[in-house]
């Protein structure tokens, strides 16, 4: 190991080692670490390939990947060689990690589970490509100042990525508006404009290092470099004009999260992705078989959300206008293979483009959709207040569905709301199309990579075979009862919450004491998340601690971490009050031991590994009936953090799993919280009800928040209309958060019931999910080398 990172860093990096930087000598690491999963992923392509096996491919406007040096030496299993190799060159691990930037090419929850999604189908050789955008900038950074959120843009290639394998054979020309023209009874669309997309691929190698499938980004390149003509006549800027434009296809994430950005630039992004890993999918098809009709045997496609909805008629345009054949065979042959996955019900985030701009942009597309929808309209016998297009809108959602084999919710209680509401039509027609798949999270990364102590303990009490087969969880819960092993337990969570405490007072000097409560909220910033309901807590918690200082207080430190979209300015009040109140509480020395509030900036995948593993507590909090099924709540679960949640989500199954006496529930259920809402004044009937809230809600008008009228409105919206019911939940959320205060004075039954919440939690591994994918959805199966 120690020769090959010095050859790499002489023969990759050209560099002796007495001249070496942190980012060579990571190169030199990262390089070493590529070659030995290399010819894995060879063999895995050839073994899928030499099997006939079916290929998944996951279609993803978003993959948020992280850092990928030390979930690759963990899946390869080369820890200790690289522990030593490192030592022997005199080199500290965790700089070296460190120096890696986060690949952050998504925004939240969609975007990481693709990237655990990936991780599984290797860890399970379930033969599969990523198809997904290469941006050059990633999600936003985010910096406080006064408080507020401040944007700049990320820059993660502006250095090589060392991970990657340019694939300039495999480039696709992607085109967008001009006209169709009929020849001889078929349709021939001539572009406008087109770009080339092509193919960056990086291995995503699985666990033990048997089997590594494809991550494989498009970045956009212009067909003709520079306009020579334009050039010699002396105008350089116009000249490069098909390179700009070009690039823009491929230079920016949209940095919106649960919302629709109804952009001409994002339909343009979201089609170079469709079309580019369609053309792929079909050139990789036709290497094989050169019959049609086996492509539904041969070939899965998962839409992750309704983004990649216009491969329903691209399919359609490629086998029609390509491969000659009938509208008919060619619809049956596209729903053969494609699938969705809806993500929110959120109205807002519920795709529609004009049919004014999608027929300018995609004019092709737009004629097949007409013809989709009337089709669909013909067979199905839909009533007429349902179809694909309405008041000149294309509805992806509803095109998404119609074109899917399978439509698949992301948590129990999520897939019965999509049944009962967005897609009740659609389902009354096709009962057997919706199916749920509750979503899951890999151990690998979020175990074993950010919480060494803990899978150590656990490898240690019943054998590594949890890492694979999280269901051996189980085994643990014995050990709840077992003394000895509570305490060992107590101390992983204790050092993870040093080496945290440590941190934050490094970066925000903020002191937390590790005997308090760690109490996080990490996830964006989103009314229906409710950060407001966290905050408003703490406000009023503090109002009483300050009345009674010597009260017998719980010491708490509330940790909140998240991105606002930038033109979300109501959310991004809630960050600038978050800060404000944390600057007024942390300050005051009355309180100070028993209150703290910690917001660390640009919170990321790297951060959320080094927060998950020390808490206490998993805020969980959103309105019931709004998060589609969370993520970030199975992760703190799996690490022993207890949650305060309400029936939302994933939140439901985790609580049935681990046990209502160990899960602080509280709220309105979704069916109560839909009927609050439409009540006429519920909020203001709600606070005068609280006086814990209407003290916190007058404390900030006050100004003892920084300036009061920076928070006219979120105050005004939170007396009159208080869509989320912050309101309607905020005495059940206060009197929860002090029965957890109470419960958390008993470290033995606390640590009993972290112990269990780790033991009953191994459903949400993400491989449970995908083996949920593989047998219901694409009938997928694992190939051996
Ligand atoms: C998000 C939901 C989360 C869910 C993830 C992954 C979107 C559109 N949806 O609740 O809000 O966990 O998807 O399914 O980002």
């Amino acid at each position: 190991m120690h020769d090959r990172i010095l050859h790499h860093l002489a023969y990759s990096q050209g560099r002796g080692a007495e001249f070496a930087t942190t980012f060579d000598w990571r190169m030199a690491v990262s390089h070493t670490v590529r070659d030995l999963m290399t010819q894995t992923w060879i063999d895995a392509f050839r073994a899928a390939r030499d099997q006939g096996a079916k290929r998944v491919y996951y279609l993803s406007m978003e993959f948020l990947i992280g850092r990928i040096l030390d979930d690759a030496i963990i899946n390869l299993r080369l820890e200790k060689p690289m522990d030593e190799a490192l030592g022997m060159l005199g080199l500290n691990k965790q700089e070296i990690l460190d120096d890696e930037p986060d690949a952050a090419l998504g925004n939240g929850g969609l975007g990481r589970l693709a990237a655990c999604f990936m991780e599984s189908l290797s860890s399970l050789s379930c033969p599969a490509f990523g198809f997904g955008i290469r941006y050059e900038h990633g999600l936003f950074r985010q910096r406080f100042e006064g408080g507020q959120q401040v944007e700049s843009p990320e820059d993660w290639l502006n250095q090589p990525h060392p991970w990657e394998f340019v694939k300039i054979d495999y480039s696709y020309t992607v085109g967008f508006k001009g006209h169709v023209e009929r020849i001889g009874g078929r349709s021939v669309w001539h572009p406008g404009e087109s770009v080339i997309a092509r193919a960056y691929d990086t291995p995503v190698i699985g666990w033990g290092g048997h089997w590594a499938n494809t991550l494989r980004l498009w970045g956009a390149h212009p067909t003709t470099l520079l306009d020579l003509h334009r050039f010699n006549a002396g105008d350089h800027t116009a000249a490069a004009e098909p390179e700009a434009l070009a690039r823009t296809l491929s230079r920016v994430l949209y940095p919106d999260d649960t919302t629709d950005a109804g952009k001409e630039l994002r339909l343009k992004q979201e089609y170079f992705l469709t079309s580019a890993s369609l053309q792929d999918i079909l050139r990789r098809f036709f290497q094989e078989y050169s019959d049609l009709e086996m492509l539904p045997d041969k070939v899965a496609i998962q839409l992750n959300d309704t983004h990649p909805a216009i491969a329903g008629p691209e399919l359609i345009r490629l086998l029609m206008d390509d491969h000659g054949l009938a509208f008919e065979k060619a619809r049956d042959l596209a729903r053969g293979v494609l699938n969705y996955t809806n993500h929110t019900l959120m109205p807002e985030a519920l795709e529609r483009w004009s049919t004014w701009l999608m027929g300018r942009v995609l004019p092709r597309h737009m004629q097949i959709i007409q013809m989709i929808d009337d089709d669909h309209r013909r067979t199905s016998g839909r009533p007429p207040h349902v179809g694909i297009i309405q008041h000149d809108q294309v509805l992806m959602g509803e095109l998404a569905f119609v074109m899917a084999s399978r439509v698949n919710g992301v948590s129990a209680l999520h897939t019965e709301l999509v049944k009962n509401t967005v897609f009740a039509d659609l389902h009354r027609l096709h009962p057997d199309r919706i199916v749920n798949q509750t979503n899951g999270v890999t151990p690998r990364r979020w175990m074993r990579l950010a919480n060494p102590g803990l899978a150590r303990l656990l490898d240690d009490t019943i054998g590594e075979g949890w890492t694979t087969d999280l269901d051996r969880l189980r085994a643990l819960e014995p050990h709840a009862d077992d003394a000895a092993f509570r305490e060992s337990l107590s101390g992983v969570k204790r050092a993870n919450k040093v080496w945290l405490s440590n941190g934050l007072l490094a970066g925000l000097g903020v002191r937390a004491d590790p005997d308090a409560i760690f109490d996080v909220q990490i996830k964006r910033i989103h009314e229906y998340k409710r950060q407001l309901l966290n905050i408003l807590e703490a406000i009023a918690l503090w109002k009483r601690i300050h009345d009674d200082p010597k009260g017998d207080w719980t010491p708490r430190i509330k940790i909140f971490g998240g991105k606002a979209a930038p033109g979300y300015w109501l959310a991004k009040s809630v960050i600038h009050l978050i800060n404000d109140v944390a600057a007024t509480i942390n300050g005051d020395p009355v309180t100070a031991k028993f209150l703290q509030i910690a917001y660390p900036s640009n919170y990321n995948v790297s951060m959320a590994e080094d927060l998950i593993p020390a808490a206490d507590l998993s805020e969980q909090i959103s309105t019931a009936g709004k998060e589609a099924s969370g993520t970030g709540n199975m992760k703190f679960t799996l690490n022993g953090a207890l949650t305060v949640g309400t029936l939302d989500g994933a939140n439901v199954e985790i609580r049935d799993l681990v046990g209502p006496e160990n899960f602080f529930l509280f709220g309105l259920t979704a069916e109560k919280a839909a009927a609050e809402a439409a009540t006429p004044g519920h909020a203001r009937h709600a606070i005068e009800q609280s006086e814990d809230l209407k003290t916190a809600l007058h404390l900030i008008a006050e100004g003892r928040f920084g300036r009061a009228e920076n928070y006219y409105h979120l105050l005004d919206r939170t007396w009159n209309d208080d869509p989320f019911l912050v309101a309607s939940d905020f005495d059940a959320y206060f009197a929860t958060q002090r029965r957890i205060d109470a419960a958390y004075r008993d470290s033995a039954a606390w640590d009993r019931m972290a112990a269990l919440n780790i033991a009953r939690a191994g459903f949400f591994s993400s491989d449970r999910t995908i083996r949920g994918y593989m047998k219901d959805i694409w009938q997928a199966r694992p190939v051996v080398i």
